[in-house]
């Protein structure tokens, strides 16, 4: 359980879990379980008292779902990773765990529509009050930070606009002020980029992407120092109850194993169509922080293995052009989500980011005009022949 491997590759598939404790069974097995036995009377209390080490009830910790948590925590250099029911389940736990009536939030200039849903709802219920800020550069950040700031929101790189934050800095800035930075690691996984490594204090996945990586579970994760985890723990994830079943748990770290096979193949094949797509005619602008001329990719170079396999572009034209062109493809799926291996794609301004008010939406680049494309693994020859067809054949 405890042995170090110097590569996240062998991490990725032998940390957390040691099948000399469970009768030598290759993968974990599910636990599907609510409670757990005590032996006596005295167990169950010394259980209850924190006393004692031992599950309890599958709300407050469950083996199989430990497995991942251990495992997370180990790939992003956390000392503790816990596991959500959804990516917004981890999401809202950190977020209600670490602020509190009247606080503060400054979050990066974009984020997932949800994400923006719950902190507007924080806003509305208990005058915690977010601003949106482009932290391109320190003056920006700090200009905006209040004596009741506690926490920096960011999404590196960012749902849909792919626009890259350079976390040292922020991180930087934060540390002066006693703020903590939570960043939202789901577009780049911890195979690409590790937050906590480059001063932030906790990492949220939405583990239903890139890490699960087949389409067939919604998952959440949020990691970072014991002390922090605990708290959230004890409180928001305990409380509020938004905890990841045992299978669920399981399908996460089946696909987990195959990560950086999946990341590698998604961002070539994402640097290839980002290529293709830059040279059509009717693609106005293209976003992947994979690509040399993107503004930035000196960033991505300096905190990120690759630049993933999400890219978003704008089309010539509005919302009717985006849908004819989408109605127009053949095998590529119209589909929320990202990070599967299948090619997915869709439009932000009325699917993703639709609960996003039309001027904040314009605020955050999210144009009518533009598009978001997960690219699969499969080959990039026909993902680009689809593509090419579709744009060829619109308007
Ligand atoms: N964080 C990011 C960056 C996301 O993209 C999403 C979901 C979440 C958190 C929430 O995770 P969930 O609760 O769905 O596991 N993003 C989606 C998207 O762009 N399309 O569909 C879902």
């Amino acid at each position: 359980m405890g042995k170090k491997f110097k590569h996240i590759e062998t991490e990725l598939i032998h940390k957390g879990y040691d099948s000399k404790e469970l009768l030598g069974s290759l993968t974990p097995p599910i636990f599907q379980t609510t409670t757990f036995t005590f032996e006596t009377a005295e167990q169950g209390a010394a259980r209850f008292a924190g006393e004692e080490e031992g599950h309890v009830y599958t709300r407050i910790s469950n083996p199989t779902v430990q497995v991942l948590e251990q495992k997370l925590a180990a790939l992003e250099k956390a000392e503790k990773g816990l596991a959500f029911a959804s990516g917004m389940a981890a999401i809202s736990a950190v977020l209600i765990a670490l602020t509190k009536a009247n606080d503060h939030i400054i979050c990066s200039s974009g984020l997932y529509g949800c994400t923006f849903g719950l902190l507007s709802m924080m806003d509305e219920k208990y005058n915690i009050q977010t601003d949106y800020v482009a932290m391109t550069d320190a003056k920006n950040i700090e200009d905006k930070i209040r004596p009741e700031t506690k926490v920096f929101y960011i999404e590196t790189p960012i749902n849909p606009t792919m626009e890259v934050i350079d976390l040292e800095l922020v991180s930087s800035i934060a540390k002066k002020h006693n703020i903590l930075v939570v960043v939202d690691n789901t577009f780049s996984t911890p195979y690409l980029q590790r937050p906590l490594e480059l001063g932030a204090d906790v990492v949220v996945h939405s583990a239903t992407k890139y890490l699960g990586g087949h389409g067939d579970v919604i998952a959440g994760i949020a990691a970072g120092k014991k002390e922090l985890m605990e708290q959230i723990a004890a409180t928001t994830q305990k409380d509020i109850g938004g905890i990841l079943s045992p299978f669920d748990a399981w399908l996460v770290i089946r696909g987990m194993k195959t990560l950086p096979l999946r990341m590698d193949k998604h961002s070539e094949n994402a640097l290839q169509i980002a290529e293709k797509l830059k040279q059509h005619p009717k693609v106005k602008h293209i976003f992947y922080p994979g690509d040399p001329d993107a503004g930035g990719y000196s960033i991505m170079k300096k905190q990120m293995k690759s630049g993933g396999g999400t890219l978003s572009f704008e089309i010539d034209g509005g919302k009717e052009e985006v849908q004819e062109f989408l109605n127009k493809l053949q095998f590529i799926k119209i589909a929320v989500s990202l990070g599967d291996t299948e090619t997915l794609i869709q439009h932000p301004a009325t699917m993703t980011h639709a609960v996003v008010p039309y001027e904040q939406r314009q605020k955050m680049g999210i144009t009518d005009a533009l598009i978001r494309l997960s690219v699969g693994i499969e080959a990039w020859q026909d993902i680009w022949e689809d593509l090419n067809q579709a744009l060829d054949r619109f308007k």
